[in-house]
């Protein structure tokens, strides 16, 4: 018998995250628009500064800079999200940490499916962020019932995408064929559906309660809400925007521009409203819209220590206490002013941020240290003698107060609401039918590897 041979689960998450993109800018052209707008400022930054190209170069691949980095979904059921998790399994995306957003008004809590090694990561570090929908903090029982009656009716994946994750759970994988077909079978779960499953009225009901509850419940499935292209200058996106003839969001998300980019910048254009099409009394359909999906862009810096994160969230709560961003950009010029002059606090400095324990590092010899004898338990005096050199590690996940910008920009400024606090981890992962991984700890088991590995030659060369 001939050998079934696997598609890599990198390869089919790359394969599905071309397909997402090709579908979501023919679905939505202003996403085309930004895209096109990211590549060409990508693009000029490169050719502006050779010493990025090169390092661009060395470290990621060139083609694919201004390919997306992340979309993001919002479930309705525990039944959708363990599903979803098994799903994003066979592309090798793992739900990386836990984001609590009722804090900011949002009634939902998420986590990332991301590939989680190095390698992974370099093929394609394609993510999804993924919500669940908390009906258990919706205040009106009635609607909260008929909301759940809704969802327990609706079926997200097709039958095949379900029969296909069986098999590659069962098999330990997909062969071409196979990967081919999830691939356009899962597709299917992330498209648009204008005809909503609800009548004029229960959307109204629903997107009185939240608006974000009404996007969740009233259609066949969870469409892509937003991509996430990567791009080498926010500001300038940002500032082009309109020139585009797209209408950013009124503030960067995110730390101030710095010269040593920690955690993640982000914006978007605003959401469009869009035809939709409602049940009607006697089964015909009834004219409406719909306000929910956006482009994004995204721009990456150092992964923090929760010493470090614990610095910029006090710095970020300091500049929210002197300037909140109003959604009308009214005031965007002072909110940004106070970031930047708050967050002078922070070092800018790669060598003071490691030195302070606010980030993480890869460490790895340089090439006198391959080279020579080099001796020594501390890495400190190894760093001191030249023979060791350190990196600082990408931040690959999200931002809570971010997300809930990002949120609520895209749903209008009267959906700024306020629940009781109740972050729940424990129910999270239960419906999620595993645990999701700590990002801290992931990143520190990296920067502990890359000492160890450092350390390990020096012991060698002291034998
Ligand atoms: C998700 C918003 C969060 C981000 O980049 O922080 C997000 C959503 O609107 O569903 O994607
Ligand atoms: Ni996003």
């Amino acid at each position: 018998m001939k050998e079934r041979i696997h598609t890599s689960a990198d390869d089919i998450r790359s394969a599905f995250s071309a397909s997402m993109s090709a579908m979501y800018r023919d679905e939505v052209p202003a996403y085309g628009t930004l895209m096109a707008l990211v590549a060409r400022v990508n693009e000029e930054t490169l050719a502006a500064d050779p010493h990025l190209q090169a390092r661009l170069e060395a470290t990621d691949s060139l083609e694919r800079i201004s390919e997306e980095r992340h979309g993001a979904i919002r479930l309705g059921t525990p039944a959708e999200l363990s599903m979803m998790r098994r799903v994003f399994d066979v592309m090798g995306m793992y739900p990386v940490g836990y984001y609590d957003l009722s804090t900011a008004g949002v009634p939902v809590h998420s986590t990332a499916f991301r590939p989680v090694g190095d390698a992974a990561l370099k093929r394609n570090p394609f993510r999804v962020f993924t919500s669940l929908l908390r009906l258990d903090l919706i205040a009106d029982e009635a609607l909260r019932a008929q909301a759940s009656e809704v969802l327990a009716g609706r079926r997200i994946f097709t039958d095949r995408a379900v029969e296909l994750v069986e098999k590659a759970e069962k098999d330990g994988g997909l062969d071409a064929v196979d990967a081919e077909a999830f691939v356009g079978e899962v597709l299917e779960t992330f498209r648009w559906h204008d005809r909503a499953i609800v009548s004029a009225d229960l959307y109204k009901r629903l997107h009185d309660a939240h608006r974000l509850i009404a996007d969740v419940v009233s259609f066949k499935g969870p469409h892509i809400n937003h991509l996430t292209p990567r791009t080498l200058d926010i500001d300038k996106v940002q500032a082009r925007m309109p020139g585009a003839g797209i209408a950013p969001k009124a503030v960067v998300e995110g730390p101030p521009t710095r010269k040593c980019p920690i955690l993640l910048r982000q914006t978007s254009f605003k959401a469009l409203e869009e035809p939709v099409s409602f049940i009607g009394e006697g089964g015909e359909w009834k004219a409406g819209s719909h306000t929910a999906r956006f482009g994004e862009i995204e721009q990456r810096g150092i992964a923090l220590t929760p010493k470090g994160r614990a610095l910029y969230d006090k710095l970020l709560n300091d500049t929210r206490a002197i300037a909140r961003p109003a959604a009308d950009g009214s005031n965007a010029a002072e909110y940004e002013a106070a970031l930047a002059s708050v967050f002078e606090a922070f070092p800018d400095d790669w060598n003071e941020i490691r030195k302070a324990g606010l980030g993480y590092f890869t460490y790895s010899l340089t090439e006198k240290g391959r080279a020579g004898r080099i001796a020594g338990d501390d890495i400190e005096a190894l760093i001191a003698a030249g023979h060791v050199q350190f990196d600082p590690i990408v931040y690959e996940d999200f931002l809570p107060v971010s997300a809930a910008g990002i949120f609520q920009s895209n749903l209008g400024d009267e959906a700024a609401q306020e629940f009781v606090a109740s972050p729940n981890q424990v129910m999270f992962e239960r419906d999620l039918g595993a645990g999701v991984l700590d990002e801290f700890a992931h990143y520190a088991g990296i920067e502990k590897a890359s000492i160890e590995v450092c350390l390990g030659a020096a012991g060698m060369a002291d034998a």
